[in-house]
Protein backbone atom coordinates (compact mmCIF):
# COMPACT_ATOMS: atom_id res chain seq x y z
CA UNK A 1 0.00 0.00 0.00
CA UNK A 2 1.26 2.95 -0.93
CA UNK A 3 0.11 6.84 -1.29
CA UNK A 4 0.59 9.16 -3.78
CA UNK A 5 0.60 12.56 -4.86
CA UNK A 6 -1.62 12.95 -7.79
CA UNK A 7 -1.88 15.78 -10.16
CA UNK A 8 -4.61 17.61 -10.92
CA UNK A 9 -6.52 21.56 -11.72
CA UNK A 10 -9.35 23.09 -10.38
CA UNK A 11 -13.35 22.48 -11.10
CA UNK A 12 -14.64 26.36 -10.31
CA UNK A 13 -18.16 25.18 -9.25
CA UNK A 14 -16.73 23.71 -6.12
CA UNK A 15 -18.26 26.82 -4.21
CA UNK A 16 -20.51 25.23 -0.81
CA UNK A 17 -23.89 26.41 -0.40
CA UNK A 18 -26.17 26.95 2.66
CA UNK A 19 -25.91 22.72 3.19
CA UNK A 20 -22.25 21.78 2.05
CA UNK A 21 -21.58 21.41 -1.90
CA UNK A 22 -24.32 20.09 -3.40
CA UNK A 23 -24.89 19.32 -7.06
CA UNK A 24 -26.48 16.24 -10.08
CA UNK A 25 -24.80 13.37 -8.91
CA UNK A 26 -23.41 13.14 -12.42
CA UNK A 27 -21.18 15.83 -11.75
CA UNK A 28 -19.95 14.45 -8.51
CA UNK A 29 -18.98 11.17 -10.87
CA UNK A 30 -17.18 13.19 -13.20
CA UNK A 31 -13.14 12.20 -12.46
CA UNK A 32 -11.50 14.15 -9.97
CA UNK A 33 -14.05 15.68 -8.80
CA UNK A 34 -14.75 14.23 -5.03
CA UNK A 35 -11.01 14.23 -4.66
CA UNK A 36 -10.45 18.01 -5.67
CA UNK A 37 -13.35 18.71 -3.21
CA UNK A 38 -12.20 16.60 -0.31
CA UNK A 39 -8.62 17.71 -0.35
CA UNK A 40 -9.83 21.21 -0.49
CA UNK A 41 -11.51 20.56 2.72
CA UNK A 42 -8.32 18.93 4.21
CA UNK A 43 -5.87 21.37 2.93
CA UNK A 44 -8.31 24.28 4.80
CA UNK A 45 -7.90 22.33 7.80
CA UNK A 46 -5.16 22.98 10.44
CA UNK A 47 -3.26 19.88 12.42
CA UNK A 48 -5.50 17.10 11.06
CA UNK A 49 -2.20 14.90 11.56
CA UNK A 50 -3.30 11.71 13.63
CA UNK A 51 -6.80 12.99 14.48
CA UNK A 52 -10.50 11.05 13.91
CA UNK A 53 -12.56 12.00 11.25
CA UNK A 54 -16.04 10.73 11.31
CA UNK A 55 -17.84 10.08 7.71
CA UNK A 56 -21.06 8.56 6.95
CA UNK A 57 -24.02 9.27 4.89
CA UNK A 58 -27.50 9.07 3.89
CA UNK A 59 -27.05 5.95 1.73
CA UNK A 60 -28.12 7.48 -1.17
CA UNK A 61 -26.61 6.36 -4.98
CA UNK A 62 -22.51 6.76 -5.10
CA UNK A 63 -22.53 7.44 -1.22
CA UNK A 64 -20.68 4.26 -1.02
CA UNK A 65 -17.74 4.87 -4.03
CA UNK A 66 -17.20 8.42 -2.36
CA UNK A 67 -16.86 7.48 1.32
CA UNK A 68 -13.94 4.39 0.21
CA UNK A 69 -12.16 7.75 -1.65
CA UNK A 70 -12.65 9.44 1.20
CA UNK A 71 -10.89 7.06 3.57
CA UNK A 72 -7.85 6.40 1.34
CA UNK A 73 -7.88 10.61 0.71
CA UNK A 74 -7.84 10.76 4.59
CA UNK A 75 -5.21 8.12 4.89
CA UNK A 76 -3.11 10.43 2.16
CA UNK A 77 -3.71 13.19 4.34
CA UNK A 78 -2.53 11.57 7.49
CA UNK A 79 -5.36 11.40 9.89
CA UNK A 80 -5.03 9.00 12.04
CA UNK A 81 -8.63 7.17 12.74
CA UNK A 82 -11.62 7.41 10.38
CA UNK A 83 -15.20 6.16 12.11
CA UNK A 84 -17.76 5.17 9.67
CA UNK A 85 -21.15 4.20 9.83
CA UNK A 86 -21.70 0.45 8.88
CA UNK A 87 -23.39 0.34 5.22
CA UNK A 88 -21.83 3.94 4.76
CA UNK A 89 -24.79 5.11 6.64
CA UNK A 90 -24.79 8.00 9.45
CA UNK A 91 -27.92 10.26 9.25
CA UNK A 92 -26.73 13.99 9.40
CA UNK A 93 -28.05 14.07 13.06
CA UNK A 94 -26.53 11.07 14.41
CA UNK A 95 -22.87 12.25 12.20
CA UNK A 96 -23.21 15.12 14.30
CA UNK A 97 -23.52 13.20 18.21
CA UNK A 98 -20.96 10.82 16.73
CA UNK A 99 -18.27 13.25 16.33
CA UNK A 100 -19.69 15.03 19.57
CA UNK A 101 -19.87 11.81 21.37
CA UNK A 102 -16.45 10.61 20.11
CA UNK A 103 -14.62 13.92 20.35
CA UNK A 104 -13.17 13.48 17.03
CA UNK A 105 -11.97 16.25 14.64
CA UNK A 106 -14.36 16.78 12.41
CA UNK A 107 -16.81 14.67 10.15
CA UNK A 108 -17.63 14.16 6.28
CA UNK A 109 -21.53 13.92 5.48
CA UNK A 110 -22.30 12.90 2.31
CA UNK A 111 -25.93 13.59 1.58
CA UNK A 112 -28.04 16.02 -0.61
CA UNK A 113 -30.98 16.16 1.93
CA UNK A 114 -34.51 16.00 0.79
CA UNK A 115 -33.47 16.21 -2.69
CA UNK A 116 -33.76 13.00 -5.39
CA UNK A 117 -30.60 10.15 -5.23
CA UNK A 118 -29.86 8.44 -7.95
CA UNK A 119 -27.75 8.47 -10.97
CA UNK A 120 -29.87 11.18 -12.68
CA UNK A 121 -31.04 12.82 -9.05
CA UNK A 122 -28.36 14.84 -6.31
CA UNK A 123 -25.41 14.09 -4.26
CA UNK A 124 -24.17 16.29 -1.59
CA UNK A 125 -20.57 16.55 0.54
CA UNK A 126 -20.55 18.66 4.06
CA UNK A 127 -17.79 19.30 6.14
CA UNK A 128 -18.33 19.31 10.08
CA UNK A 129 -16.47 20.85 12.80
CA UNK A 130 -15.79 19.23 15.96
CA UNK A 131 -18.45 20.83 18.07
CA UNK A 132 -20.61 18.49 15.39
CA UNK A 133 -22.07 21.54 13.35
CA UNK A 134 -21.52 22.33 9.65
CA UNK A 135 -19.05 24.47 9.41
CA UNK A 136 -19.26 27.97 9.43
CA UNK A 137 -18.68 30.25 6.85
CA UNK A 138 -14.99 31.19 7.58
CA UNK A 139 -13.95 27.46 6.98
CA UNK A 140 -16.79 27.36 3.74
CA UNK A 141 -15.20 30.09 1.91
CA UNK A 142 -11.52 28.78 2.83
CA UNK A 143 -12.53 25.06 1.43
CA UNK A 144 -14.03 27.09 -1.73
CA UNK A 145 -10.68 29.16 -2.32
CA UNK A 146 -8.49 26.47 -2.22
CA UNK A 147 -10.72 24.53 -4.87
CA UNK A 148 -9.91 27.28 -7.30
CA UNK A 149 -6.38 26.83 -6.93
CA UNK A 150 -5.16 23.20 -6.20
CA UNK A 151 -2.70 21.27 -7.63
CA UNK A 152 -2.69 18.14 -6.46
CA UNK A 153 -4.83 15.63 -3.87
CA UNK A 154 -3.01 13.28 -2.25
CA UNK A 155 -4.35 9.20 -1.70
CA UNK A 156 -3.58 5.97 -1.08
CA UNK A 157 -3.87 2.88 -3.36
CA UNK A 158 -5.15 0.83 -0.54
CA UNK A 159 -8.19 -1.85 -1.10
CA UNK A 160 -11.86 -1.03 -0.45
CA UNK A 161 -12.70 -1.25 3.00
CA UNK A 162 -15.63 -4.08 3.56
CA UNK A 163 -18.13 -0.94 5.28
CA UNK A 164 -20.82 -3.61 5.86
CA UNK A 165 -18.89 -5.16 8.75
CA UNK A 166 -18.59 -3.76 11.76
CA UNK A 167 -14.70 -4.23 13.00
CA UNK A 168 -11.37 -2.65 12.47
CA UNK A 169 -9.03 -1.74 9.44
CA UNK A 170 -5.90 -0.55 8.79
CA UNK A 171 -5.68 1.41 5.32
CA UNK A 172 -1.90 2.82 5.03
CA UNK A 173 -1.42 3.46 8.75
CA UNK A 174 -4.95 4.94 9.41
CA UNK A 175 -7.27 3.17 10.92
CA UNK A 176 -10.71 2.58 10.28
CA UNK A 177 -13.61 1.28 12.48
CA UNK A 178 -16.98 0.59 11.01
CA UNK A 179 -19.42 1.63 13.79
CA UNK A 180 -23.13 0.69 13.88
CA UNK A 181 -24.43 3.75 12.85
CA UNK A 182 -27.72 3.60 15.56
CA UNK A 183 -25.78 3.37 19.00
CA UNK A 184 -24.69 6.32 19.93
CA UNK A 185 -27.58 8.18 19.08
CA UNK A 186 -30.02 5.61 20.50
CA UNK A 187 -28.31 6.20 23.96
CA UNK A 188 -28.43 10.40 23.36
CA UNK A 189 -32.26 10.14 22.99
CA UNK A 190 -32.58 7.56 25.77
CA UNK A 191 -31.05 10.52 28.41
CA UNK A 192 -33.28 13.10 26.50
CA UNK A 193 -36.58 11.19 26.74
CA UNK A 194 -38.96 9.52 29.36
CA UNK A 195 -38.99 6.36 26.96
CA UNK A 196 -40.66 4.56 29.55
CA UNK A 197 -43.69 6.68 29.52
CA UNK A 198 -43.24 6.79 25.71
CA UNK A 199 -43.11 2.45 25.86
CA UNK A 200 -46.49 2.68 28.31
CA UNK A 201 -48.24 4.90 26.09
CA UNK A 202 -47.70 2.30 23.01
CA UNK A 203 -48.70 -0.25 25.14
CA UNK A 204 -52.01 1.38 26.05
CA UNK A 205 -52.90 1.14 22.64
CA UNK A 206 -51.54 4.87 21.38
CA UNK A 207 -50.81 4.22 17.08
CA UNK A 208 -48.00 6.29 15.27
CA UNK A 209 -46.88 6.06 11.68
CA UNK A 210 -43.12 6.96 10.83
CA UNK A 211 -43.03 7.58 7.10
CA UNK A 212 -38.96 6.91 6.38
CA UNK A 213 -39.43 7.38 2.98
CA UNK A 214 -36.86 4.95 1.86
CA UNK A 215 -33.88 6.93 3.24
CA UNK A 216 -31.42 7.11 6.04
CA UNK A 217 -33.81 7.22 9.24
CA UNK A 218 -34.92 3.72 9.14
CA UNK A 219 -32.53 1.61 10.56
CA UNK A 220 -33.06 4.52 13.30
CA UNK A 221 -36.88 4.35 13.61
CA UNK A 222 -36.67 0.72 13.93
CA UNK A 223 -34.79 0.77 16.42
CA UNK A 224 -36.30 3.05 18.87
CA UNK A 225 -40.07 3.36 17.48
CA UNK A 226 -40.23 -0.42 17.46
CA UNK A 227 -37.13 -1.53 19.19
CA UNK A 228 -36.84 0.38 22.27
CA UNK A 229 -40.58 1.71 22.42
CA UNK A 230 -42.16 -1.21 21.65
CA UNK A 231 -44.43 0.39 19.00
CA UNK A 232 -46.41 -2.62 17.07
CA UNK A 233 -44.07 -3.90 13.90
CA UNK A 234 -45.07 -1.88 10.94
CA UNK A 235 -45.11 1.69 12.36
CA UNK A 236 -42.51 2.29 10.34
CA UNK A 237 -42.90 2.28 6.72
CA UNK A 238 -40.52 2.55 4.30
CA UNK A 239 -37.85 2.01 6.03
CA UNK A 240 -34.79 0.14 4.16
CA UNK A 241 -32.50 2.70 2.50
CA UNK A 242 -32.40 2.36 -1.12
CA UNK A 243 -29.90 4.24 -3.27
CA UNK A 244 -32.96 6.33 -4.89
CA UNK A 245 -35.11 6.46 -2.19
CA UNK A 246 -37.53 3.74 -4.26
CA UNK A 247 -37.56 6.32 -6.96
CA UNK A 248 -39.52 8.98 -4.85
CA UNK A 249 -38.21 12.40 -3.39
CA UNK A 250 -37.62 12.10 0.16
CA UNK A 251 -39.24 15.66 1.27
CA UNK A 252 -41.17 14.97 4.12
CA UNK A 253 -43.34 17.66 2.83
CA UNK A 254 -47.49 17.56 1.92
CA UNK A 255 -46.93 17.33 -1.63
CA UNK A 256 -44.06 14.18 -1.22
CA UNK A 257 -45.40 12.66 1.66
CA UNK A 258 -48.91 12.74 0.82
CA UNK A 259 -50.14 9.20 1.37
CA UNK A 260 -49.02 9.78 5.28
CA UNK A 261 -51.01 13.41 4.82
CA UNK A 262 -53.89 11.56 3.39
CA UNK A 263 -53.98 8.83 6.02
CA UNK A 264 -53.74 11.44 8.60
CA UNK A 265 -56.75 13.57 7.55
CA UNK A 266 -58.82 10.20 6.79
CA UNK A 267 -60.98 7.72 8.75
CA UNK A 268 -58.24 5.21 10.05
CA UNK A 269 -55.47 7.53 11.07
CA UNK A 270 -53.82 6.67 13.90
CA UNK A 271 -53.06 9.04 16.43
CA UNK A 272 -49.93 10.42 15.42
CA UNK A 273 -48.19 10.90 12.14
CA UNK A 274 -44.39 11.67 11.21
CA UNK A 275 -41.74 11.85 8.70
CA UNK A 276 -38.46 12.50 8.04
CA UNK A 277 -36.22 13.28 5.23
CA UNK A 278 -32.98 11.90 2.72
CA UNK A 279 -30.60 12.30 5.75
CA UNK A 280 -32.45 12.51 8.35
CA UNK A 281 -32.94 16.25 9.88
CA UNK A 282 -35.99 17.10 8.85
CA UNK A 283 -39.41 16.17 10.14
CA UNK A 284 -43.12 16.50 9.25
CA UNK A 285 -45.42 16.48 11.95
CA UNK A 286 -48.95 15.10 11.65
CA UNK A 287 -51.49 14.87 14.26
CA UNK A 288 -55.41 13.45 13.36
CA UNK A 289 -56.70 15.94 10.67
CA UNK A 290 -54.20 18.46 11.67
CA UNK A 291 -51.27 19.40 9.86
CA UNK A 292 -48.38 21.24 12.71
CA UNK A 293 -46.64 23.72 9.96
CA UNK A 294 -42.28 23.48 11.29
CA UNK A 295 -43.28 26.92 12.78
CA UNK A 296 -46.11 26.19 14.84
CA UNK A 297 -44.17 22.93 15.84
CA UNK A 298 -41.06 24.55 16.86
CA UNK A 299 -43.21 27.01 19.10
CA UNK A 300 -45.62 24.08 20.27
CA UNK A 301 -42.59 21.94 21.52
CA UNK A 302 -40.69 24.87 22.67
CA UNK A 303 -43.41 25.55 25.57
CA UNK A 304 -44.13 22.05 26.43
CA UNK A 305 -40.16 20.90 26.20
CA UNK A 306 -39.66 20.71 30.42
CA UNK A 307 -41.93 17.90 30.27
CA UNK A 308 -38.81 15.96 28.80
CA UNK A 309 -36.48 14.80 31.07
CA UNK A 310 -33.63 16.53 28.97
CA UNK A 311 -35.44 19.98 29.44
CA UNK A 312 -36.86 20.22 32.65
CA UNK A 313 -34.84 22.64 33.99
CA UNK A 314 -36.50 24.97 31.27
CA UNK A 315 -35.06 26.63 28.12
CA UNK A 316 -31.86 29.35 27.90
CA UNK A 317 -33.18 30.43 24.79
CA UNK A 318 -35.07 29.82 21.57
CA UNK A 319 -33.32 30.38 18.17
CA UNK A 320 -35.43 30.67 14.77
CA UNK A 321 -34.54 31.58 11.14
CA UNK A 322 -36.01 35.12 9.74
CA UNK A 323 -38.38 33.23 7.58
CA UNK A 324 -39.57 31.26 10.74
CA UNK A 325 -43.10 32.44 11.99
CA UNK A 326 -42.74 34.31 15.17
CA UNK A 327 -45.08 31.69 16.91
CA UNK A 328 -41.76 30.90 18.78
CA UNK A 329 -41.23 34.21 19.66
CA UNK A 330 -44.62 34.28 21.77
CA UNK A 331 -43.53 31.48 24.04
CA UNK A 332 -39.75 33.32 24.23
CA UNK A 333 -41.88 36.31 25.55
CA UNK A 334 -43.92 34.21 28.05
CA UNK A 335 -40.83 32.17 29.47
CA UNK A 336 -38.91 35.43 29.57
CA UNK A 337 -35.87 33.97 28.03
CA UNK A 338 -34.26 35.44 24.54
CA UNK A 339 -35.25 34.85 21.25
CA UNK A 340 -32.36 34.95 18.44
CA UNK A 341 -33.36 35.56 14.83
CA UNK A 342 -30.72 33.97 12.09
CA UNK A 343 -30.61 33.74 8.38
CA UNK A 344 -31.55 30.83 6.82
CA UNK A 345 -29.23 27.80 7.51
CA UNK A 346 -28.73 25.62 10.39
CA UNK A 347 -24.73 26.61 10.70
CA UNK A 348 -26.29 30.24 12.27
CA UNK A 349 -27.66 28.41 15.47
CA UNK A 350 -24.12 26.46 16.22
CA UNK A 351 -22.81 29.53 17.93
CA UNK A 352 -25.70 30.25 19.75
CA UNK A 353 -25.87 27.05 21.42
CA UNK A 354 -22.22 26.75 21.88
CA UNK A 355 -22.64 29.68 23.86
CA UNK A 356 -25.69 28.58 25.89
CA UNK A 357 -27.73 31.33 24.50
CA UNK A 358 -30.22 29.14 22.89
CA UNK A 359 -31.57 25.18 24.07
CA UNK A 360 -33.95 24.69 21.03
CA UNK A 361 -33.78 25.81 17.31
CA UNK A 362 -36.48 25.58 14.31
CA UNK A 363 -36.33 26.52 10.99
CA UNK A 364 -39.44 26.93 8.77
CA UNK A 365 -37.84 24.42 6.46
CA UNK A 366 -39.01 21.42 8.64
CA UNK A 367 -35.77 21.33 10.38
CA UNK A 368 -36.22 21.74 14.70
CA UNK A 369 -33.93 20.77 17.14
CA UNK A 370 -31.67 21.76 20.14
CA UNK A 371 -28.40 21.93 21.66
CA UNK A 372 -28.23 17.84 21.91
CA UNK A 373 -26.13 17.83 18.69
CA UNK A 374 -25.71 20.83 15.94
CA UNK A 375 -27.63 19.54 13.49
CA UNK A 376 -31.73 19.93 12.95
CA UNK A 377 -32.60 16.55 14.01
CA UNK A 378 -35.54 14.63 12.42
CA UNK A 379 -35.94 11.93 14.98
CA UNK A 380 -35.45 14.14 17.63
CA UNK A 381 -38.50 16.00 17.07
CA UNK A 382 -40.95 13.24 16.88
CA UNK A 383 -39.50 11.49 20.34
CA UNK A 384 -40.16 15.03 21.79
CA UNK A 385 -43.33 14.90 20.37
CA UNK A 386 -43.96 11.40 21.56
CA UNK A 387 -42.86 12.83 25.16
CA UNK A 388 -45.14 15.76 25.60
CA UNK A 389 -47.81 13.14 24.36
CA UNK A 390 -47.24 10.73 26.69
CA UNK A 391 -47.04 13.38 29.45
CA UNK A 392 -50.27 15.22 27.95
CA UNK A 393 -52.41 12.44 27.33
CA UNK A 394 -54.44 14.87 24.40
CA UNK A 395 -54.26 14.06 21.05
CA UNK A 396 -52.34 16.84 18.55
CA UNK A 397 -55.47 18.75 17.45
CA UNK A 398 -55.87 19.98 21.17
CA UNK A 399 -52.48 20.25 21.91
CA UNK A 400 -52.41 23.16 19.19
CA UNK A 401 -56.18 24.59 19.94
CA UNK A 402 -54.69 25.14 23.45
CA UNK A 403 -51.60 26.50 22.15
CA UNK A 404 -53.38 29.11 20.02
CA UNK A 405 -56.03 30.08 22.44
CA UNK A 406 -52.69 30.79 25.11
CA UNK A 407 -50.22 32.74 22.51
CA UNK A 408 -52.51 33.36 19.28
CA UNK A 409 -51.54 32.03 16.22
CA UNK A 410 -49.49 32.63 13.32
CA UNK A 411 -51.34 31.43 10.24
CA UNK A 412 -47.97 31.11 8.00
CA UNK A 413 -47.48 29.49 4.35
CA UNK A 414 -44.44 28.73 2.21
CA UNK A 415 -45.36 29.44 -1.52
CA UNK A 416 -42.30 27.49 -3.58
CA UNK A 417 -41.62 28.30 -7.29
CA UNK A 418 -39.07 25.75 -8.04
CA UNK A 419 -36.95 25.08 -10.93
CA UNK A 420 -37.48 28.78 -12.47
CA UNK A 421 -35.44 30.60 -14.61
CA UNK A 422 -32.41 31.73 -12.69
CA UNK A 423 -31.87 35.04 -14.10
CA UNK A 424 -35.65 36.07 -14.00
CA UNK A 425 -35.64 34.90 -10.64
CA UNK A 426 -32.27 36.73 -9.94
CA UNK A 427 -33.85 40.29 -11.65
CA UNK A 428 -36.97 39.86 -9.53
CA UNK A 429 -34.71 39.75 -6.19
CA UNK A 430 -32.49 42.13 -7.70
CA UNK A 431 -35.43 44.42 -8.90
CA UNK A 432 -37.02 44.63 -5.59
CA UNK A 433 -34.20 44.34 -3.28
CA UNK A 434 -33.43 48.24 -5.35
CA UNK A 435 -37.16 48.99 -4.81
CA UNK A 436 -37.04 48.72 -0.83
CA UNK A 437 -36.78 52.19 0.40
CA UNK A 438 -39.36 53.19 -1.66
CA UNK A 439 -41.86 51.03 -0.66
CA UNK A 440 -41.62 51.71 3.10
CA UNK A 441 -44.58 53.88 4.52
CA UNK A 442 -46.94 53.55 0.86
CA UNK A 443 -50.40 51.65 0.95
CA UNK A 444 -50.64 48.53 -1.14
CA UNK A 445 -53.69 46.64 -1.45
CA UNK A 446 -55.49 48.36 1.31
CA UNK A 447 -51.58 47.51 4.03
CA UNK A 448 -49.56 50.13 4.86
CA UNK A 449 -45.79 48.96 4.54
CA UNK A 450 -44.13 49.52 7.97
CA UNK A 451 -40.90 48.59 7.14
CA UNK A 452 -38.81 46.87 4.02
CA UNK A 453 -35.55 45.54 4.48
CA UNK A 454 -33.39 43.04 3.10
CA UNK A 455 -32.23 41.10 6.61
CA UNK A 456 -28.52 41.44 7.62
CA UNK A 457 -27.15 39.15 11.07
CA UNK A 458 -24.84 40.06 13.29
CA UNK A 459 -23.75 37.06 14.89
CA UNK A 460 -23.92 37.69 18.54
CA UNK A 461 -21.19 35.24 19.62
CA UNK A 462 -18.37 36.47 17.18
CA UNK A 463 -19.46 39.39 15.60
CA UNK A 464 -19.54 38.43 11.81
CA UNK A 465 -22.15 39.56 9.86
CA UNK A 466 -24.16 38.22 6.98
CA UNK A 467 -26.17 40.16 4.44
CA UNK A 468 -28.60 39.84 1.89
CA UNK A 469 -30.58 36.95 3.58
CA UNK A 470 -33.77 37.70 2.06
CA UNK A 471 -36.31 40.37 1.66
CA UNK A 472 -38.74 41.34 4.91
CA UNK A 473 -41.77 43.50 3.96
CA UNK A 474 -43.18 44.29 7.20
CA UNK A 475 -47.01 46.01 7.44
CA UNK A 476 -48.62 48.10 9.49
CA UNK A 477 -51.00 45.44 10.65
CA UNK A 478 -48.00 43.40 11.71
CA UNK A 479 -48.62 41.45 8.77
CA UNK A 480 -45.27 39.93 7.01
CA UNK A 481 -44.15 39.03 3.45
CA UNK A 482 -40.29 37.16 3.50
CA UNK A 483 -38.63 36.24 -0.01
CA UNK A 484 -35.69 34.21 -0.68
CA UNK A 485 -33.93 32.22 -3.33
CA UNK A 486 -33.27 28.63 -2.13
CA UNK A 487 -29.54 27.83 -1.44
CA UNK A 488 -30.09 24.35 -2.14
CA UNK A 489 -31.26 23.61 -5.25
CA UNK A 490 -29.32 22.01 -8.26
CA UNK A 491 -31.80 23.19 -11.15
CA UNK A 492 -32.90 26.74 -12.22
CA UNK A 493 -33.41 28.91 -9.03
CA UNK A 494 -36.21 28.39 -6.49
CA UNK A 495 -38.18 31.35 -5.44
CA UNK A 496 -39.48 31.15 -1.74
CA UNK A 497 -42.64 33.30 -1.03
CA UNK A 498 -43.04 33.34 2.92
CA UNK A 499 -46.23 34.79 4.13
CA UNK A 500 -47.60 34.99 8.27
CA UNK A 501 -50.24 36.68 9.17
CA UNK A 502 -50.88 36.99 13.63
CA UNK A 503 -54.17 36.30 14.69
CA UNK A 504 -55.33 36.75 18.83
CA UNK A 505 -59.47 36.65 18.24
CA UNK A 506 -60.45 33.63 20.03
CA UNK A 507 -62.97 33.17 17.34
CA UNK A 508 -60.54 33.18 14.40
CA UNK A 509 -57.98 30.58 15.38
CA UNK A 510 -59.48 27.66 13.68
CA UNK A 511 -59.73 29.07 10.05
CA UNK A 512 -58.20 27.98 6.88
CA UNK A 513 -54.64 29.30 6.27
CA UNK A 514 -54.82 29.88 2.45
CA UNK A 515 -57.96 31.59 3.29
CA UNK A 516 -56.85 33.84 5.84
CA UNK A 517 -53.54 34.52 4.04
CA UNK A 518 -55.46 35.28 0.47
CA UNK A 519 -55.28 39.04 0.40
CA UNK A 520 -52.29 39.12 2.03
CA UNK A 521 -50.85 36.78 -1.19
CA UNK A 522 -52.89 38.99 -3.34
CA UNK A 523 -50.40 41.78 -1.64
CA UNK A 524 -47.34 40.05 -2.50
CA UNK A 525 -48.21 39.81 -6.33
CA UNK A 526 -48.82 43.45 -6.39
CA UNK A 527 -44.97 43.64 -4.96
CA UNK A 528 -43.18 40.79 -6.81
CA UNK A 529 -45.19 40.18 -9.70
CA UNK A 530 -44.25 36.76 -9.40
CA UNK A 531 -46.63 35.01 -11.94
CA UNK A 532 -46.06 37.45 -14.36
CA UNK A 533 -41.71 37.52 -13.91
CA UNK A 534 -41.49 33.60 -13.96
CA UNK A 535 -44.02 33.08 -16.16
CA UNK A 536 -45.51 30.31 -13.49
CA UNK A 537 -49.67 31.07 -12.41
CA UNK A 538 -49.23 29.26 -9.16
CA UNK A 539 -46.48 27.54 -6.89
CA UNK A 540 -44.84 24.21 -7.33
CA UNK A 541 -45.61 23.50 -3.45
CA UNK A 542 -47.53 25.14 -1.04
CA UNK A 543 -46.55 24.66 2.47
C1 LIG B 1 -30.55 23.32 4.46
C2 LIG B 1 -30.05 23.87 5.74
C3 LIG B 1 -31.20 24.42 6.54
C4 LIG B 1 -31.93 25.47 5.73
C5 LIG B 1 -32.33 24.91 4.41
C6 LIG B 1 -32.82 26.05 3.55
O1 LIG B 1 -31.42 22.26 4.75
O2 LIG B 1 -29.42 22.84 6.48
O3 LIG B 1 -30.72 24.93 7.72
O4 LIG B 1 -33.08 25.89 6.38
O5 LIG B 1 -31.21 24.34 3.77
O6 LIG B 1 -33.09 25.62 2.32
P1 LIG B 1 -33.38 26.67 1.18
O7 LIG B 1 -32.17 27.54 1.03
O8 LIG B 1 -33.67 25.78 0.01
O9 LIG B 1 -34.58 27.44 1.61
P2 LIG B 1 -31.13 20.78 4.29
O10 LIG B 1 -32.16 19.94 4.99
O11 LIG B 1 -31.32 20.83 2.79
O12 LIG B 1 -29.73 20.49 4.70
Amino acid sequence: MTIATIQTEPFQDQKPGTSGLRKKTQVFMQERYVENFVQAIFDSLDDKQGKMLVVGGDGRYFNREAIQTIIKMAAGNGFGTVLVGQGGLLSTPAASCVIRARKAYGGIILSASHNPGGPDGDFGIKYNTDNGGPAPEKITEAIFAKSTTITAYRISDAPDVDLDQIGTTDVDGLTVHVIDPAEDYLGLMANLFDFDKIREMFQAGFRMRFDAMHAVTGPYAHAILEGALGAPAGTVVNGTPSPDFGGHHPDPNLVHAKELHDLMMGPDAPDFGAASDGDGDRNLIIGKGIFVTPSDSLAALAANAHLAKGYAGGLKGIARSMPTSGAADRVAEALGIGLYETPTGWKFFGNLLDAGMATICGEESAGTGSDHVREKDGLWAVLLWLNILAVRQQPVKQIMAEHWATYGRNYYSRHDYEEVDAAAANSLVDELRGRLCELAGRIINGRGVARADDFAYKDPVDGSTSAKQGIRILFDDGSRIVLRLSGTGTAGATLRLYLERFEADPARLDLDTQEVLADLIETAEQIAAIKARTGRDAPTVIT
